[in-house]
C-alpha cells in the first residue's frame, strides 16, 4: 500500500469519525498550527517517518476533540462499559501498570485506547533510535568509541553480535586513553534507550564514582559506547584489565516507559564469558524504580563482594 492510499482510508475513519460526533471541525487547532489527521491516526511505523512531501492534506483545518489519553487521569481510566462489579475494575486497574479495564467498541480498541497505545509507542521509538545527547557525555568528559556496528540503528537491532564487539579504533583509543588495572572500570553504553541514559546518568555516575573513591577503590578512565551491547564488556575487560566492569546502558524501552536503565557488572570479565558470568541492578530509575541515587551505591556493594569472593554471576552466588 502507497502512502496515498494509506491516507485515503485515514481520511476516510476521520470523515467517519466526524459524522459520529467525535471529532469536530475549528477554525485552527489549539496549538494554532492545523491538526494532521494522518498524523495522529496512522499507526507509528517501524523506522521513523519520513516527510510526504507531495501530500496535499483535503482537511487543513481540523482538529481531535478528545483529551490527551497520556494524562494519569484518561490513562488509568476505567473504560469497561456497565461493569457487573465496577470497584472491582476499578481496583484491579489501579493494582497494575498493564493496560487492563480498557473497554472496547465492538471488537475493537476504543479510539482513546488507540491513541494511548500510539503515543506510548512513539516514546518507545524516540528512545531507541534517538542518540545520547553529547552535551552530557561531554559533562562527565566521556569520550566516545564504538562497537563493530557501521550501519546505524537499524543494524544494530538486527546484529546484536557486533553490538558486543568493540570496533579496531575503539579498541586503539581505549587502550591508548584508559588506565589499566584498576579496581572498578565504569562505561556508559546507549544500548535500547538513549533517553535511561540522559534520565539516570547525573545523579548515578557521581554515587559511582565517589562511592568507589570512599571505597579505597580505583576508579579508571570512564568512556561511552555507541551501539553498545551487554556482552562488550568482555573486550572492555579484556583491553583494561579492571577488578570489575560497570556498564550503564539503556534497557529495552516498555510501551511508554523508556528512562529505565541497567547496570551490568561482570568480574574480570574476558572474551567468552556469559550473562551466566554477570551481574545486573536493573530498572534503574526516579519514581517507581531502582532510585538512581541508592541504585549507585547498591553497585559499589556489590563490586565490593565481587573483589572480597573474586568472582560474579552464578559463581558470586555459589560463593556466599
Ligand atoms: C531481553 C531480556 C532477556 C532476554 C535476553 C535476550 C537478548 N538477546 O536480548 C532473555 C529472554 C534471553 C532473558 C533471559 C533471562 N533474563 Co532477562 N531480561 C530481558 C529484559 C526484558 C531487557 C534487557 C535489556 O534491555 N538489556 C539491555 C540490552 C542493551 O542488552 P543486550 O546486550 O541486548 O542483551 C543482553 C541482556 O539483556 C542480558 N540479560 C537479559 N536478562 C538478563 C538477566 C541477567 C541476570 C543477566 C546477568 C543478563 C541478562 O542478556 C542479553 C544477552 O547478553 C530485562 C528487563 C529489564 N528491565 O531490563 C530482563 C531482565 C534483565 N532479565 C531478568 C532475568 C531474571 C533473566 C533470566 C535469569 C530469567 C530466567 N530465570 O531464566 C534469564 C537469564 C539471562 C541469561 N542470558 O543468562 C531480570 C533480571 C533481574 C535481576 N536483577 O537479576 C530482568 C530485569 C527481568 C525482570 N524484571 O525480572 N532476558
Amino acid at each position: 500500500m502507497n502512502d496515498t492510499q494509506l491516507n485515503e482510508i485515514v481520511d476516510a475513519i476521520v470523515r467517519e469519525l466526524k459524522a459520529s460526533g467525535a471529532v469536530t471541525k475549528t477554525s485552527a487547532s489549539s496549538s494554532g498550527t492545523p491538526a494532521s489527521p494522518s498524523s495522529t491516526l496512522v499507526a507509528s511505523p517501524a523506522v521513523p517517518a519520513q516527510p510526504r512531501a507531495n501530500y496535499q492534506l483535503p482537511i487543513t483545518n481540523l482538529s481531535i476533540d478528545l483529551p490527551d489519553p497520556t494524562l494519569d487521569e484518561h490513562r488509568y481510566k476505567m473504560r469497561v462499559k456497565n461493569p457487573k462489579d465496577a470497584n472491582g475494575v476499578k481496583a484491579m486497574i489501579a493494582s497494575t501498570t498493564a493496560r487492563i479495564g480498557v473497554g472496547r467498541a465492538g471488537p475493537r480498541y476504543n479510539t482513546a485506547s488507540l491513541l494511548l497505545f500510539q503515543g506510548d509507542h512513539a516514546v518507545t521509538q524516540d528512545a531507541l533510535y534517538r542518540d545520547v545527547d553529547q552535551k552530557l557525555l561531554d559533562e562527565f568528559n566521556l569520550f566516545t568509541v564504538q562497537t563493530k556496528i557501521t550501519g546505524g540503528k537499524q543494524e544494530y537491532l538486527l546484529r546484536p553480535d557486533l553490538g558486543r564487539q568493540l570496533n579496531d579504533d575503539a579498541k586503539r583509543i581505549v587502550n591508548e586513553k584508559c588506565q589499566k588495572n584498576v579496581n572498578i572500570q565504569l562505561c556508559v553504553g546507549d544500548g535500547l534507550s538513549a533517553a535511561a541514559i540522559e534520565a539516570n546518568l547525573r545523579q548515578i555516575f557521581p554515587v559511582i564514582k565517589q562511592g568507589a573513591q570512599a571505597a579505597g577503590l580505583t576508579f579508571g578512565t570512564p568512556f561511552f559506547i555507541k551501539y553498545a551491547r551487554v556482552g562488550v564488556m568482555n573486550d572492555i575487560g579484556e583491553i583494561i584489565k579492571p577488578d570489575v566492569v560497570i556498564l550503564l546502558i539503556g534497557e529495552r524501552p516498555g510501551l511508554g516507559r523508556a528512562e529505565s536503565m541497567s547496570a551490568y557488572m561482570a568480574y574480570k570479565p574476558k572474551t567468552g564469558d556469559s550473562d551466566a558470568d554477570r551481574d545486573v541492578v536493573c530498572n534503574i530509575f526516579e519514581n517507581g524504580g531502582t532510585n538512581p541515587l541508592e541504585g549507585g551505591a547498591f553497585v559499589i556493594q556489590i563490586a565490593q563482594k565481587m573483589m572480597k569472593h573474586k568472582a560474579s554471576g552464578v559463581k558470586l552466588k555459589t560463593a556466599t
